[in-house]
């Protein structure tokens, strides 16, 4: 999509630190990071919230799991874990409407979150 910032990521028009890709998904560094460990995990199709999934999207968001697994293990997160979140619509507080994981470690978290 044209105005999507998660889209010119995934189409490399714009750069971003990308930990993993594939076909479907992509994760790269968050530019706010707020943990030690916190990356952005986006199909690279494009679907503005999780109201928008489509049947043809089961295979990208069944491997976005599959990449988060990966990505932390690498990272070294198996041991400790970590958080992965997502934010779908205001009142979550969902800025970039391109569907998106934050996988969040490398210290512990509080629950319930605010
Ligand atoms: O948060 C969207 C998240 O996306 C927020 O943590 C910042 C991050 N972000 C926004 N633009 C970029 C770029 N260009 N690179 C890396 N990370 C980015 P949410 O509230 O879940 O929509």
């Amino acid at each position: 999509m044209q105005d999507c910032i998660f889209c010119k990521i995934a189409s490399k028009e714009i750069p971003a630190e990308v930990v993993y890709e594939d076909d479907y998904v992509m994760a790269f560094e968050d530019i706010h990071p707020a943990a030690p460990i916190h990356l952005v995990l986006i199909p690279k199709r494009h679907i503005p919230t999780f109201f928008d999934i489509k049947d043809e999207d089961e295979a990208a968001l069944g491997r976005l799991q599959q990449a988060a697994a990966r990505v932390a293990a690498k990272l070294g997160l198996e041991e400790k874990g970590f958080r992965l979140v997502s934010n779908c619509k205001e009142d979550a507080g969902q800025l970039v409407f391109h569907l998106h994981y934050h996988l969040l470690g490398g210290r512990p978290f509080q629950w319930p979150p605010g």
